[in-house]
């Protein structure tokens, strides 16, 4: 594959809601989209870290430092073949996926386009639609989250997700069951504001049949999840601990989770989303995909890996609408029937880039060429 030129834009939109975590309020995301020329086709991705290292320790800043500094110099003096390529050339720099996804992405993008086949193909991915459900942030009110779990399940969202911290969790969680019943796929997301210290607390969890547990102890935990999930019935689902195939053979060798939460950003791209999906298979582990409030062609990228079969519980993507104004692709992401997005099976991601949002929303541009 032989690269012209990478484009970096540097992107700012309010959020349509600010979405609140234990780590704290968002209200507007900043990200970097890439462009990356090859003849007649362009290959795009896109940084989905967050404005501050609160969720994983990189940034929009230590993404675009990562990429001007290494990555780009790395992608244009190897030679490249296949996407697979690209996680071995970038193997020596420590970390930074969120960084290397995002190059990576790009990649697979043109080399499908190149292909003249579907992203998802490309990967493997043979479903033509995907479950899909929401993440719902820590609200104002009781009354303010039911309002919002009626109208997704209205929509047909096929998991509803809730975030929970000590003090906001059992009593938000009892009402939505008291009002929509056991039957409703419900899950609640701690990023790890829990400790082995809340154990009483974490076991009172048991009798609300959630489908599971996300990541309830620390970013950096293995161990701790294993001994949790000896004691309590609540299925754990790991996100900020995983961050290799590695990481989850060790996750699963603990016995610390029952289900994997992948999210291409964390886990240095797709190549590594697709080793960890296979390994998942192996060892009768379900996976979804987890989302960190993209744009679109974040969001594209995620509906082609949930293209892979062992991705059986609905995932993170939800419509653009949910987050956005406007987005900066066309179509927009939107549900194909309730709770469910149709594959796109035109070449690549399958969604064009809306030139003028991206202008409207326009911090920052560069441009790179090989040496
Ligand atoms: O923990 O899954 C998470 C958003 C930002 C950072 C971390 C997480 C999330 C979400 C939102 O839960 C998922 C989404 O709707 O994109
Ligand atoms: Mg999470």
């Amino acid at each position: 594959m032989k690269i012209d030129k990478i484009i970096l834009e540097h992107i700012k939109m309010p959020l349509l809601h600010p979405f609140e975590t234990s780590f704290g309020k968002l209200l507007e995301k900043d990200f970097l989209l890439i462009r990356i020329h090859s003849g007649e086709h362009i290959g795009y991705g896109e940084s989905v870290a967050l404005p501050n290292p609160t969720y994983s320790e990189e940034t929009t800043g230590t993404i675009q430092y990562m990429l001007d500094e290494f990555l780009i110099p790395l992608l244009f003096s190897n030679k490249i073949e296949h996407p697979d390529d690209v996680s071995a050339v970038f193997a020596p720099i420590r970390r930074n996926n969120m960084a290397k996804a995002a190059l990576e992405g790009a990649v697979w993008d043109l080399y499908s386009k190149q292909q003249g086949i579907p992203l998802a193909k490309a990967l493997g991915g043979m479903k033509k639609n995907i479950d899909v459900g929401v993440s719902i942030g820590i609200e104002k009110s009781t009354e303010a989250l039911l309002a919002k779990v009626e109208k997704f399940l209205t929509e047909g969202y096929k998991k509803i997700k809730v975030k929970i911290k000590p003090g906001y969790d059992i009593e938000p969680l009892q009402k939505i069951r008291e009002r929509f019943g056991y039957d409703i796929p419900l899950m609640a997301d701690a990023n790890s504001s829990y400790t082995l210290d809340d154990m009483d607390r974490l076991k009172e969890l048991d009798p609300l049949k959630l489908i599971m547990i996300e990541q309830p102890l620390s970013f950096d935990d293995i161990l701790d999840h294993a001994k949790l999930q000896k004691q309590i019935n609540t299925p754990i689902c790991l996100d900020e601990s995983i961050h290799s195939a590695e990481d989850v053979r060790k996750a699963i060798e603990c016995g610390s989770c029952q289900i994997i939460n992948i999210k291409i950003g964390r886990v240095g791209g797709l190549t590594e989303a697709k080793k960890i999906h296979d390994i998942c298979i192996k060892h009768h582990i379900p996976v979804w995909c987890g989302g960190m409030l993209e744009a679109g062609i974040g969001r594209a990228h995620n509906i082609a890996i949930t293209s892979l079969g062992n991705f059986t519980i609905a995932g993170d993507t939800s419509a653009s609408s949910r987050y956005w104004k406007e987005d900066i692709i066309t179509p927009e992401v939107e549900l194909s029937a309730p709770g469910s997005i149709s594959v796109p099976e035109t070449p690549g991601l399958g969604y064009e880039l809306n030139e003028d949002v991206i202008r409207r929303y326009l911090l920052d541009r560069k441009v790179y060429e090989p040496k």
